[in-house]
């Protein structure tokens, strides 16, 4: 028998970690890749997978055991089992041994296994094979980013899975403890996209949607192939889904916010005093709140089942930040509840956050709808897409001096576009005029927020 302690690796500057899961117990067969136990920093969860196959001999920490020191047992495994197993089959022999994949035999120099780059995992080194237990290490972990870890929860074995069958995690449910998506799920997703393809070909429905073929560019011209950022693929894949699943519709209002514009500019030396910046985007989420409590049909979620939605009966809102990286959209919690001035501060510190790189999971979840201004950068109006599982989005376009007519004459008025993006599976055309309505009023006369 050759043991092999497995050990934490380096974990990239987090102090402390807690194990969360032990995801194998004494006596199983671990496949190489394979998550042996869940870490998780205050930033971040991290997998640690088997650097070697092996049966488990011995589980040297317990889920919620605070983990301080690189180089700590975690479990020790026999890999001498691994490669005895690894041996080729003798020919024509009856036994019923199980059929081994590259996977489960031990790694030669020649033979490194290949990243598992969906969570940065570096090249695995050979193992030396020892009679006595020997420690090894898991090659330096990168953690799960936090966009990662919000949306793809799964083992190196999962992922390869998926990778192999080309399934975007993305639109795949985990089914495993804390949404982990597991093995079955992959299964289950391909079986359904299966099943849907073979209808549609029937013509009995399903998107059938014909590829875009790809273009070599360089025939017209210099340019480059760059990889997209997690944060643009995760981005990709979520506005596809919503665009393909959901009927949108958009409509359009001007808000008059001239008074919303001077009382704004008053509070200016208050902002300063408080070192809070106090944009129109705090009043807009306000606002967006208060209609959303009056009109809680755009604060629905509807169910796959196309029979029921969840109502939600709190106040949770997306504000969308652009970041070098990509688009993210962290959650403003009880916007209905805060203070203008709280609201000012909490979009300071999640955009800064966003644009660092430093949004927690929690940050991102919970939303019932989403703010996205791009007031700042300027334009009439967009068409925003619904950011799924929510039923509808605000873009809210540059604030502009323009002509109003105030009965005998025109006025010049500061007019703020707005564009309520809606799922008409959940929100009818009533539903979000009256929300509209409710929201131009009361960012024109902010006096309202207050009742
Ligand atoms: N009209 C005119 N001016 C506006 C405005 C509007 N609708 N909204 C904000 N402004 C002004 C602000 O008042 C501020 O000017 P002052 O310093 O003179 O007061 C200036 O624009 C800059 O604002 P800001 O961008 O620093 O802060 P913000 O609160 O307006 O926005 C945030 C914060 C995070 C929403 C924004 O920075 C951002 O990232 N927006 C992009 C969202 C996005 O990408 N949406 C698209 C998603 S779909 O692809």
């Amino acid at each position: 028998m050759a043991s092999e302690i497995i050990v934490v690796p380096d974990l990239g500057g987090a102090e402390e970690v807690e194990v969360i899961e032990i995801s194998v117990a004494v006596g199983d067969m671990i496949e190489l890749e394979q998550t042996l136990v869940v870490l998780e920093s205050d930033k971040a969860t991290m997998e640690i997978p088997a650097p070697l196959a092996g049966k488990v001999l011995k589980l040297l920490v317990k889920e919620g055991d605070k983990i301080t020191v690189e180089g700590a047992p975690l479990v020790e495994l026999d890999v001498a089992v691994a490669s005895d197993a690894a041996k080729p089959e003798p020919e024509n022999t009856e036994s019923s041994s199980v059929e081994l994949t590259t996977e489960q035999q031990l790694p030669t120099p020649a033979a490194v296994p290949s990243v598992p780059e969906a969570i940065g995992l570096q090249p695995k080194v050979a193992v030396p094979q020892e009679k006595t237990a020997t420690k090894t290490a898991v090659p330096p972990l990168t953690p799960v980013t936090q966009e990662d870890q919000a949306s793809v929860y799964a083992g190196p074995l999962v992922r390869k899975l998926a990778r192999e069958m080309g399934v975007d995690f993305a639109n795949v449910k985990g089914s495993g403890p804390r949404g982990r998506i597991l093995k079955e799920d992959i299964q289950a997703y391909v079986k359904q996209t299966i099943a849907q393809q073979s209808s549609s070909s029937t013509g009995a429905g399903g998107a059938g949607i014909p590829a875009v073929p790809d273009t070599d560019f360089s025939k017209f011209g210099d340019c480059e192939v760059l990889a997209m950022t997690k944060i643009e693929k995760l981005t990709a894949a979520n506005m596809h889904r919503s665009w393909l699943n959901v009927p949108h519709v958009t409509q359009f209002d001007d808000a008059d916010i001239t008074e919303l514009e001077s009382f704004r500019k008053s509070l200016k030396a208050e902002g300063e005093a408080r070192q809070v910046k106090l944009t129109p985007v705090a009043f807009i989420l306000k606002a967006c709140a208060v209609a959303l409590a009056h009109n809680p049909v755009l604060n629905r979620s509807i169910h796959s089942d196309g029979a029921t939605y969840t109502q939600k009966h709190y106040l949770h809102i997306g504000m969308a930040v652009d970041t070098p990286r990509g688009l993210m959209v962290p959650v403003i919690r009880d916007v209905d509840k805060k203070s203008l001035w709280q609201l000012a501060e909490e979009i300071g510190v999640l955009a800064a956050k966003a644009r660092d790189g430093k949004l927690t999971v929690n940050d991102m979840q919970g939303g019932c709808f989403t703010v996205s201004s791009l007031g700042a950068m300027g334009g009439q109006g967009f068409t925003p897409i619904v950011n799924t599982p929510q039923v509808a989005i605000l873009g809210v376009s540059k604030a502009q001096i323009k002509p109003q007519w105030d009965g005998s004459e025109f006025v010049p008025r500061n007019m703020l576009p707005l564009s309520l993006s809606y799922d008409h599976r959940v929100v009818n055309g009533g539903h979000a005029g009256r929300y509209m309505t409710e929201l131009v009023a009361l960012l024109s006369d902010i006096r309202g927020l207050l009742l």
